[in-house]
Order: structure tokens, then sequence, then C-alpha cells
């Protein structure tokens, strides 16, 4: 299967009515967008989708703020989407992130940091499946765009 991953924007991205410009950078680089919705989550997901930080001393405070407003999670498809979104995004930490990324531009902290995006294709499809079921994913071609898978 193509790659896939996950790119969620966060709650102070939304508080910050950042949607717009953050899909519209994932549109110009000419990936292509296959399922992508609002939702609020609760603890349970975001300690599924967090699974991995669940034992770290930053875990509440980043729990908190997954569930402090509503996200929107994007699942993005084609080949190394993995590697490309991560570029996109920046450094995790946002004062770290070069100017020109997401972080780099929009950000100024490590926890409330924009944007979260998957760090391997296997991952992605972990945290891919806690927040999409397969029947989301829409099947469609970018007819400008014949080399993207
Ligand atoms: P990333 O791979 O970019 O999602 O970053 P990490 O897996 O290292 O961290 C996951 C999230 O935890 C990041 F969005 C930032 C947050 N975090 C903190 O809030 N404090 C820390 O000390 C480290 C990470």
């Amino acid at each position: 299967m193509t790659e896939r991953t996950l790119l969620i924007i966060k709650p102070d991205a939304i508080q910050r009515g950042l949607i717009g410009s953050i899909i519209s950078r994932i549109e110009r680089k000419g990936l292509k967008i296959i399922a992508l919705k609002m939702m609020m989550l609760t603890d349970d997901y975001v300690d599924k989708l967090y699974d991995i930080h669940i034992d770290k001393v930053f875990y509440p405070l980043l729990n908190s703020f997954i569930i402090s407003g509503p996200l929107v999670a994007i699942a993005i498809q084609g080949k190394n989407c993995v590697k490309i979104v991560r570029k996109l995004a920046g450094a995790t930490n946002s004062p770290d992130a070069e100017p020109g990324t997401i972080r780099g531009d929009y950000g100024i902290d490590l926890t409330k940091n924009i944007v979260h995006s998957s760090d391997k294709p296997e991952r992605a499809l972990y945290e891919l499946s806690v927040l999409f079921k397969e029947e989301d994913y829409v099947s469609f071609d970018l007819i400008n765009q014949p080399w993207v898978e």
C-alpha cells in the first residue's frame, strides 16, 4: 500500500484560525488529502495516540492541551509523505523550527506546537487507525498530478 501519514492541527492552531493556512501548505506542496475531520478527543483517545509518551513527566500537560479544544485530523497519502509532512511541520520544539516550516512560522512553544505529524510509516498507520476507519479514506486521482499515487 502507498504510504500514509497523519497530520493533526492542534487546538492552539484552531484557536488562532490557522486551519486554512496549514491545509493550504499541504495542498501547495502537492500532497493528497484522503480524509479530514474536526473532532474533540477524550482522554482515552489521547492515551492511544500518545501511548509512547504516557509515562513521561510532560504527558499530563500534553494530554490536557490536546483535549482542551477541537482539533483537525488529516490523513495524507503518497510516496514519502511521512518524511515530507515532517519536513513541512518543522522541529518539534517550535523555537528550534526553521522559518518556512509550519512551527517555524506559527509556533513559539514545545507543547503547544501547532501540529502533530507521524514520524514513521508504521507509526502513521497505527495513529491513523486511532482516529479514522478504513471507510473514511476516499480513493481518487489528482488529475493534474498523475505522478501522485
Ligand atoms: P513529535 O515526534 O514531533 O510528535 O514529537 P515527540 O514525539 O518528541 O513529542 C510528542 C509531543 O509531546 C510533541 F508535540 C511535544 C510534546 N512534548 C512536550 O510537551 N514536552 C516535552 O518535553 C517533549 C514533548
